[in-house]
């Protein structure tokens, strides 16, 4: 299986780097997400930015890649299938995104990644963390990549009174830089680090702000590779690009992001720009 894991890996991380397209935002956060640019609700649009803008990873949650499994099997792309997730309807401090697939059903989907979200820091980060690790055993067993979103979120994250050493110095990075708390460098290299502890093979973190906190975040993971999940739509292209160049310079492996190439008027324009920061062609 060590065999079939290595080749997975180049799949999705050709030469080391990556560049995945996110699409299961429709589950966590709903149809607002493709308002403004209603192609975007649109599985065909996707995947026609998918193969031209040659993404090496598609994310998606069980259902579409159900329905357009065979659209998915001839464009090549590899399938990264999720197989966690909840609804922004789901309004609690601490939030459980519950397993609702299984590896074996990913594979039988033609995955050959499948993901996860962990919100360590929420009361349930106990369950996630017991869901996740066992998910990554079963998909190294069976020759597949897991794939770690580390979302450290919950209560106890904005919780001063009760602060973890952790916490503190979160504060402390926010009040210099003024970043969310689930943004600072702190906590990020936190979540990226229990990815790793975990056994997942890639951790895909937000962005904290600059190349060296990223770099922290990145050393923290090693060896598992870090990617950058992309957030609300930057308002131009330059200031997207500017990050992505920040986190491959931290050692990113790349990007695995959503709503700053689909909900972009020129979603190609982009995703060229962007595979000539990766790939340099
Ligand atoms: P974006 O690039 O659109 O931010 O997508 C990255 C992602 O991790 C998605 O895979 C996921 O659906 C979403 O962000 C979760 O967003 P939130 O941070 O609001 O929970």
């Amino acid at each position: 299986m060590k065999e079939k894991l290595k080749e997975m890996k180049e799949r999705i991380m050709p030469g080391g780097k990556t560049m995945i397209l996110a699409y299961d935002q429709g589950f966590e956060h709903g149809p607002r997400d493709f308002l403004e640019h209603p192609e975007g609700g649109k599985f065909e649009y996707i995947l026609d930015i998918a193969k031209k803008g040659s993404f090496t990873g598609l994310v998606l949650h069980a259902g579409l890649a159900e329905k357009y499994a065979s659209e998915i099997a001839d464009s090549g792309i590899p399938l990264i299938l999720k197989l966690n997730g909840k609804s922004e309807l789901y309004t609690e401090e601490d939030p459980f995104s519950p397993q609702l697939y299984s590896v074996e059903e990913a594979i039988t989907l033609g995955a050959v990644a499948v993901g996860y979200t962990v919100y360590s820091g929420s009361k349930y980060e106990d369950e996630m963390h017991r869901e996740f690790s066992k998910i990554v055993r079963e998909a190294h067993s069976k020759g597949i990549m897991a794939i770690g979103w580390m979302y450290p979120r919950g209560k106890a994250i904005f919780d001063r009174k009760s602060a973890s050493k952790t916490l503190k110095m979160a504060l402390d990075e926010q009040e210099q830089t003024n970043q969310a708390i689930d943004e600072t460098p702190s906590i990020v290299a936190y979540g990226a680090r229990i990815g790793l502890e975990l056994g997942a093979d890639m951790v895909k973190v937000k962005y904290t702000g600059s190349p060296d906190s990223f770099r922290w975040v990145v050393q923290s993971a090693y060896p598992t590779k870090v990617v950058m999940s992309g957030g609300t739509m930057t308002k131009t292209d330059e200031k997207f690009l500017s990050r992505v160049k920040d986190v491959l310079a931290a050692g990113a492996a790349g990007i695995a992001v959503g709503r700053n190439i689909w909900q972009r008027q020129d979603p190609l324009s982009i995703s060229k720009k962007l595979h000539q920061l990766i790939y340099g062609y």
